[in-house]
């Protein structure tokens, strides 16, 4: 399943509505991200947004803040966020250094201009099926599996992961009604995984453990989404790295129906969901 053809369709719809949205008076969207420290990967992550953002005619600024910021600075500046009217989304791109709280610095967000769906009552909000920003990456997952015509409703989703980020919210869009999957979340503490992982129709990967999951434990014809990124040293590529999702893709790939690559899986999916939303936030579509 090719997620970067998926996400430039994805794209061009967020580019033509954002267009449609100026050319009938209003100001185009504006997104603020928040990137404290510069912490290689989220620092490479932010000139993504940022330059996905400009391709759909979203505006953006990235905020940038020493890793020794204090906890309340930062969360005086999500409140001045807040407060700004010429700011329609908000996002602090996580990880957070180790002496902030991620929980409070959340929190701390206007649910309304809470693009990255964390915020308490936009997770409250998804998980009783009212509307909601909904955390990009599993929406993101979501959409590929729509956009492939991949048949969920009945079908038995196995998540291996249940982070807050995106093992649990997938669960609820999952299970939500009208798209009906059976859903089982699996942890570190599953027993007998690969006998749960056998069973999934639908298969997401989200632990955060190169090649985690292999060939034996898919079940024949199953569709395989690989959430995982993973930076695995390799000094014969220019940047010394290379991605590598949770799924060993060459075993699995022989067993599975389809599947998601790492790179240009479901990580060009979330960052086309994140525009979407920014959109949504503009338009005021969830308050
Ligand atoms: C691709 C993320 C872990 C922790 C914090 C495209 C991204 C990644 C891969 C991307 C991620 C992962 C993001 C690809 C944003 C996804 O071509 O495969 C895009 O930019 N992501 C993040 O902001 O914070 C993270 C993973």
């Amino acid at each position: 399943m090719d997620g970067r053809a998926v996400a430039q369709a994805v794209r061009e719809e967020v580019r033509e509505e954002v267009a449609t949205w100026v050319a009938s008076g209003h100001r185009a969207p504006r997104l603020a991200v928040v990137l404290a420290g510069d912490h290689p990967a989220s620092a490479s992550y932010v000139r993504g947004k940022r330059k996905a953002s400009a391709e759909v005619g979203v505006e953006s600024e990235t905020i940038r803040r020493d890793a020794d910021i204090s906890e309340q600075a930062l969360l005086e500046l999500v409140h001045a966020l807040n407060a700004n009217d010429g700011i329609d989304g908000i996002l602090v791109q996580l990880p957070l250094p180790g002496h902030i709280s991620e929980k409070r610095v959340i929190h701390a967000l206007d649910p309304a201009k809470d693009v990255d769906g964390f915020h308490p009552e936009n997770v409250g909000r998804l998980l009783i099926g009212d509307p909601a920003f909904v955390s990009a990456t599993p929406a993101g997952v979501m959409e590929l599996l729509v956009r492939a015509k991949i048949d969920i409703p009945g079908k038995r989703a196995v998540i291996v992961g249940r982070s807050n980020i995106v093992g649990k919210p997938l669960a609820a869009l999952m299970m939500q009604r009208g798209t009906d999957a059976t859903v089982t979340v699996c942890h570190s503490r599953t027993q007998n995984l690969e006998n749960v992982t056998r069973q999934a129709d639908i298969l997401v990967a989200a632990i955060g453990r190169p090649a985690f999951i292999t060939q034996d434990m898919v079940k024949p014809g199953a569709t395989v989404i690989d959430v995982g990124i993973n930076r695995i040293d390799d000094p014969s590529r220019e940047r010394g790295y290379r991605l590598v999702g949770d799924v060993d893709f060459d075993g699995v790939s022989k067993q599975a129906g389809h599947i998601t690559p790492v790179p240009g899986g479901v990580g060009p999916m979330t960052i086309a969901m994140l525009l979407r939303n920014t959109l949504a936030a503009a338009q005021g579509t969830y308050r």
